[in-house]
């Protein structure tokens, strides 16, 4: 079952495999529900019309996005390579509490076909495609989206408390195309894949599985929620395991396609 989110003349709406929902329903409400019983429970709220475009972002603007990282060896080494703290990454992606950061509130989301940006102040920034899971309000896993986890290098790598600069930014955050429900087991062996295209060729390409995470999604979630209360549930990037190599930096211009399973997530970089 798949929940897209549409901008109508009433305002956003939420839609259920191509059918709209009934309008002013709240994606924290409709997750709410029971987990084996979501699906019936919003298959009965379905409208017989059919979504029309633009797609919004997938969340509510009051709902915030997490993130979690080095949860797969391809990250650890990057950061390794970057950073003059090295020792900081090596020894979070072998300790029990996992890094989490919080990335940004639902309203500052970039959508399916919106525009992510990089830093003007920085020289050296990558996309991060990441599974992006959707977790209610007791932190249950119920589905998942597509993300891109824009970041700078250069200011993370020069100090890692920096890493809010790096990581917390205007059109940093993409979310979508919509979210596809699923418990943990549906996700645990995911093509993530990522192409960007600079000029109409292909400056970059690159595939994982998440089967290569460190950690399992349901681990994540509860150190997410375990002293944080989250009414409207969370959003929670899962990590990268795709980085490009040292002479990659993204550049206004670019395009960047994120495909997490059947999920395509399409951004251009703001000129
Ligand atoms: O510690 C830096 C952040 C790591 C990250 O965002 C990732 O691994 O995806
Ligand atoms: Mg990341």
């Amino acid at each position: 079952m798949y929940l897209s989110r549409h901008r109508t003349a009433e305002g956003p709406r939420w839609a259920l495999d191509g059918r709209y929902l009934p309008q002013g329903l709240a994606l924290d409400r409709l997750l709410e529900g029971p987990v084996p019983e979501l699906g019936d429970t919003l298959e009965g709220l379905r409208t017989g019309e059919a979504a029309e475009d633009p797609v919004l972002p997938p969340v509510e603007p009051y709902q915030e996005v997490w993130a979690s990282g080095v949860t797969y060896m391809q990250s650890r080494e990057a950061r390794e390579l970057e950073s003059a703290d090295a020792d900081a990454y090596a020894r979070v992606y072998d300790a029990e509490r996992p890094e989490l950061f919080f990335k940004a509130h639902g309203w500052r989301a970039v959508g399916h076909g919106g525009e992510v940006r990089v830093r003007r102040d920085s020289r050296w920034n990558v996309p991060e495609p990441e599974l992006v899971l959707v977790l209610n309000n007791r932190m249950e896993v119920v589905g998942f989206t597509a993300g891109n986890d824009v970041s700078s290098r250069d200011i993370e790598g020069e100090n890692p408390l920096y890493l809010p600069q790096a990581k917390v930014y205007d059109g940093s955050c993409s979310l979508g195309p919509g979210i596809v429900l699923a418990g943990p087991d549906g996700m645990r062996d995911l093509p993530i894949r990522l192409r960007i295209s600079r000029g109409g060729r292909v400056a970059f390409e690159g595939e994982v599985s998440t089967s290569r995470i460190k950690r399992s999604f349901e681990e994540l979630a509860e150190y997410l929620g375990r002293e944080l209360t989250l009414p409207s549930g969370a959003f929670l990037m899962t990590g990268t395991g795709i980085v490009p190599g040292e002479e990659f930096t993204l550049t206004p211009g670019d395009r960047v396609e994120i495909s997490v399973g059947e999920l395509v997530l399409e951004n251009d970089v703001a000129g």
